[in-house]
């Protein structure tokens, strides 16, 4: 069983900044005004742990499918043979934006005489600047190599139970830190795109985020929640809205003292949760006199080692 997970993906130093962010904008690079307010994100919060934090989860995520493998070869009359000491499960990861890149890991893939392979993202929400960006780029690799094995790729999983669950799970933790849950707001987050996009595939981004959002609160039984968007770009163009500070003003305007927060469109911490949110969304409530609580991200925790455990199964043995 061979899995390439995917990420965005993080500069491991400040030398590497330059190049991930030319990359980010498709090969242009940033005016010098742009990179040196991208740089001071970057050192105020210390180092996106983004890396770290998704090679833990591809080592947990490979053991757990090392786990899970004799499950499924029981019944055969001939079980396959584990090809090496780890076991019969790999796990590759590929980069968006920074080594290791996705199409060196595709490489790596075909050199070591894979024949097939799941793709999935650590992004559970589809859209045309996530998901089927990643997508390009593992299509790119295979072309190039001459198609030497084929992908099951696992486009969205915005409302699996387990991810549901393991999300409610945090968002519960965090209302236990408010003083009264009944009146605070919970706010669900994803990263805001340029309209255009959503626009080009239907709505489908917003409608997943929404749904996740609304899976959540049902399970919870929230009352009080709603949809917000952060880390828009520094662009001309309109973004998906309202950005979760011009939320909290509106709300605090209508007498909101507490909230929770839930990055939902992110699994793991990173720049965007721990500047946008930690550092800005909180400041602007501290502002308005709310007390804001973020709910933690599920990173590499068993409960989403088992999510993707899961769609990684279902995908490697789903009939054709
Ligand atoms: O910790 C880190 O260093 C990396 C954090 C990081 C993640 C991430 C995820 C998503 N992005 C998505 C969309 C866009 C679009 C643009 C864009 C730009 C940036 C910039 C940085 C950045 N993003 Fe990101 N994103 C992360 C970081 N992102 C840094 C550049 C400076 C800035 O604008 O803030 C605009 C560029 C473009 O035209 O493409 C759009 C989406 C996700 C969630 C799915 C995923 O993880 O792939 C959607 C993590």
């Amino acid at each position: 069983m061979n899995v390439l997970l995917m990420y965005y993906g993080t500069p491991y130093d400040e030398g590497e900044l330059a190049d991930y962010y030319t990359d980010i904008r498709h090969g242009h690079a940033p005016p010098p005004a742009l990179l040196g307010e991208l740089r001071e994100r970057y050192r105020s919060i210390g180092k996106s742990p983004l890396n770290e934090i998704t090679f833990s989860l591809a080592r947990k995520l490979e053991g757990e499918l090392n786990r899970r493998l004799p499950r499924f070869t029981r019944g055969l009359a001939t079980a396959p043979e584990p090809r090496d000491p780890r076991g019969d499960a790999r796990v590759y990861v590929g980069a968006k934006h920074n080594a290791p890149f996705i199409a060196g890991a595709v490489r790596q893939m075909a050199e070591e005489g894979v024949d097939r392979a799941v793709a999935v993202v650590a992004a559970p929400h589809y859209s045309l600047r996530s998901i089927a960006e990643y997508r390009e780029r593992v299509d790119l690799a295979l072309d190039e190599l001459g198609e030497p094995f084929t992908v099951r790729f696992v486009e969205e999983y915005y409302v699996h139970p387990g991810y549901v669950a393991a999300v409610a799970r945090r968002v519960n933790r965090a209302l236990w830190r408010i003083r009264d849950p009944e009146r605070a707001v919970v706010y669900f987050t994803a990263h805001s795109i340029p309209l255009r996009s959503v626009e080009a595939d239907g709505g489908v981004y917003p409608r997943q985020v929404e749904a996740t959002a609304k899976a959540v609160a049902r399970r919870l039984g929230l009352v009080r929640w709603r949809v917000a968007w952060q880390s828009a770009g520094r662009t001309d163009e309109a973004w998906l809205g309202p950005d979760i500070n011009d939320a909290l003003r509106e709300d605090a305007r209508a007498g909101l003292r507490e909230a929770v927060v839930a990055a939902v469109g992110f699994p793991a911490d990173h720049l965007e949760v721990f500047y946008d949110l930690d550092f800005e969304a909180r400041q602007t409530a501290a502002e308005l006199g709310v007390h804001l609580v973020r709910a933690e991200s599920l990173n590499d925790a068993d409960d989403y080692v088992a999510v993707l455990a899961d769609l990684v199964e279902r995908a490697w043995f789903e009939e054709t």
